[in-house]
C-alpha cells in the first residue's frame, strides 16, 4: 500500500525544513516578533483571545440599534387644542391662562415666522417645559426685542405684549 500525503502539505513542508520556519519568510523581521519561536501553545491562546473578544463584540453589537433607536418624545412641531401641551413641550397659547389651544414646540426648534402656522400675532400665553429657556420675539425671523421664556415657567402676556409674538426660538 502506497501512503501519499497531501499535495498542499507538501508544498507548505512543516515548517522544520532547510530554509527556517515560514513565518520568518513572510516579510516580517525576527526581530519584531515578540518570539521568533512562537509554540502552539502561545498561537492557541492568541486564538483564544481573539475568540473572547468576537465573543464580546458579538455580545455589544445588539446594543448599538438600541442606542440608536428613535427618541421617543416627539420632534416634530404641532398643534393642539384647548390645554391640551404635549409633555417637554414649549406650548404657545392663542389664549389666557393656557387655554385656546396653540402650537407646541420641542427643545431646538425654532419658528422664524409664526404666520406659516397661522399664529402670527396670537399668543397671549405660554408654558415651558422642554428643560431649557426658549426666546419669543416680536417681529419674524427672531428680531425685535427677545423676551426669554424660562424652563417650568407659565405665563400670562402683559396686556403690551399681548398678540404680539412673531417668531420663537426654542
Ligand atoms: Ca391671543
Amino acid at each position: 500500500m502506497i501512503v501519499t500525503r497531501p499535495a498542499g502539505a507538501a508544498a507548505r513542508g512543516n515548517g522544520r525544513g532547510g530554509r527556517g520556519p515560514p513565518w520568518l519568510t513572510a516579510g516580517v523581521p525576527p526581530a519584531t516578533l515578540d518570539t521568533p519561536y512562537p509554540s502552539p501553545f502561545s498561537l492557541e491562546v492568541s486564538v483564544r483571545r481573539l475568540t473572547v473578544l468576537a465573543a464580546a463584540l458579538s455580545i455589544a453589537t445588539p446594543i448599538a440599534p438600541a442606542a440608536a433607536a428613535p427618541d421617543p418624545a416627539p420632534r416634530a412641531i404641532v398643534s393642539f387644542p384647548g390645554s391640551d401641551c404635549p409633555t417637554q413641550s414649549l406650548c404657545l397659547y392663542r389664549d389666557a391662562n393656557y387655554t385656546g389651544g396653540g402650537i407646541a414646540l420641542q427643545g431646538g426648534n425654532s419658528i422664524s415666522n409664526l404666520g406659516d402656522y397661522g399664529f402670527n400675532d396670537v399668543m397671549s400665553s405660554w408654558s415651558n417645559d422642554t428643560f431649557r429657556y426658549c426666546m419669543w420675539f416680536p417681529h419674524i425671523g427672531m428680531t425685535g426685542e427677545g423676551h426669554r421664556m424660562n424652563n417650568t415657567y407659565r405665563i400670562n402676556l402683559p396686556a403690551n405684549e399681548n398678540d404680539t409674538a412673531s417668531s420663537v426660538r426654542c
